[in-house]
């Protein structure tokens, strides 16, 4: 076949790239790849260049090239030829190496390593290179499918995304955690939750959902707690009860696994993904059931008014032992550990929830307040000022249907997904108490 690389008539148009995955359909044939050093080998007369790419890596074998510092880019052009030792079973005999941008010093750790062999700290410090590590590439594709699975399921079940303002001039979710910025010399704050807007919105599309970060000022420092993190949002008008909301989450949840084992499959095996069992219902069990069902069956009294983070995993061992379920509902919070719009119950309960997945929250929500007058008296029970809701609560005088929804933590579910132990590392660039850089 004519060389794509040189073919004079091809000159002019750039040359036909091959991916390093797709090595093994061009076997003999002449390639042009693309991508970072990955590796480096000198033995002896013959030089081993592993090249990394978007696909996966290439061992390509040289003869007299100067190999530059592992990440400089480069372009090898040269022959597909088999070889059982090389990733894949093939590798490129390359006849030439051109340097695209070299490399000026080594990498701060060995990217090729399994990356959490590391230390966590010097891995987020020089986070700008070892987010190129085969295992955080990997991460973030599992992260980006995870989106893309949510805005397919809800574009197909008539949902309209929504882009809600990250500045704003009072928190929706209540507590201390929140960002004051100066604004034109007035104070507002990051967006805690797109809670009150995508309210709004459902008095406009019925459905909507944003995926879009949201800011929190822990002051705890936790594996799972960032300062900033990716909302996946939904939330749904005309809706009976707080069941409505549960099955639509059981059914996204469900489908955002599938379709995510299906599409990112390379990288979930590489990270040693386990598949979550989503196949059976969801079990859903109200909050103080939750809490006896922990004492007497494990032996554990959660603390505080919600399930601590180790009644959390008991109650996700259970879920999976009796109920074949990595996923279970918590129902019926009471009022003094939901935010100000849930639906009370009248009882002290509300139809506020949790989805706890292999033993930790990923989503909170419920069915919400649509009565102005039980939102004021629900803002004034919680200390809060209702004129600083002016906005909001005007929407409410203007025939606001029962509704509900729910928020996901992305970094929350990828993390546990791939098996993380640390939530920072399922962000590219995460921010916590003590990190703004890079
Ligand atoms: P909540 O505050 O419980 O609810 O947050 C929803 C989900 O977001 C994730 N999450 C976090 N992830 C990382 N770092 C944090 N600091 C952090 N805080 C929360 C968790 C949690 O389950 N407006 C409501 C949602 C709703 O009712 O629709 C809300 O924001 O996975």
């Amino acid at each position: 076949m004519s060389d794509p690389v040189s073919d004079p008539a091809t000159a002019s148009v750039p040359p036909h790239r091959t991916l390093a995955r797709d090595l093994p359909a061009h076997d003999g044939e002449r390639v042009l790849l693309r991508g970072w050093v990955h590796a480096r080998r000198d033995l002896g007369g013959v030089r081993f260049l592993v090249l990394r790419d978007r696909s996966g890596i290439a061992q390509c074998v040289l003869r007299d090239a100067r190999i530059p510092l592992p990440e400089s880019a480069v372009e090898v052009r040269g022959t597909v030829a088999a070889s059982p030792k090389a990733p894949g079973g093939y590798e490129v005999q390359a006849d030439a190496l051109d340097v695209l941008a070299e490399a000026t010093e080594p990498p701060p750790v060995e990217l090729p390593k399994a990356s959490w062999h590391a230390a966590p700290d010097t891995l987020l410090q020089y986070r700008a290179v070892t987010v190129r590590t085969p295992d955080a590439q990997a991460t973030s594709k599992v992260a980006a499918e995870l989106v893309g699975a949510f805005r397919a399921f809800l574009d197909d079940e008539a949902f309209t995304e929504i882009f809600t303002p990250k500045l704003v001039a009072a928190g929706a979710e209540g507590g201390a955690d929140l960002f004051e910025v100066d604004y034109y010399g007035k104070r507002a704050y990051l967006a805690q939750s797109p809670q009150l807007y995508k309210q709004i919105m459902v008095a406009v599309h019925e459905r909507v959902y944003e995926t879009a970060p949201v800011f929190r000022a822990e002051a705890s420092h936790t594996v799972r707690h960032l300062a900033e993190y990716l909302s996946l949002d939904v939330e749904v008008g005309f809706i009976d009860d707080e069941n409505d909301v549960m099955d639509l989450q059981e059914r996204l949840l469900r489908a955002m696994v599938r379709r995510t084992w299906a599409r990112a499959a390379p990288e979930l095996e590489r990270l040693g993904a386990e598949a979550p069992w989503v196949d059976a219902p969801f079990p859903r069990i109200p909050l103080l059931e939750a809490r006896a069902l922990v004492a007497d069956r494990y032996g554990h009294t959660s603390g505080g008014k919600d399930l601590d983070p180790e009644a959390e995993r008991l109650l996700g061992r259970w879920a999976r032992e009796e109920h074949g379920s990595d996923f279970v509902f918590v129902t019926r919070y009471p009022e003094a550990a939901r935010p100000f719009y849930t639906y009370p119950t009248g009882d002290g309960g509300t139809r506020g929830l949790d989805l706890v997945f292999r033993g930790t929250e990923i989503t909170s929500g419920g069915q919400r307040v649509h009565d102005p007058d039980v939102l004021v008296a629900e803002l004034e029970k919680r200390g809060m000022d209702p004129r600083r809701f002016e906005g909001y609560l005007e929407v409410f005088r203007h025939g606001m249907p029962p509704h509900g929804g729910f928020a996901i933590g992305l970094e929350r579910l990828t993390a546990l997904l791939v098996g993380l132990p640390n939530v920072r590392f399922a962000r590219s660039f995460p921010r916590d108490g003590s990190r703004l850089h890079p």
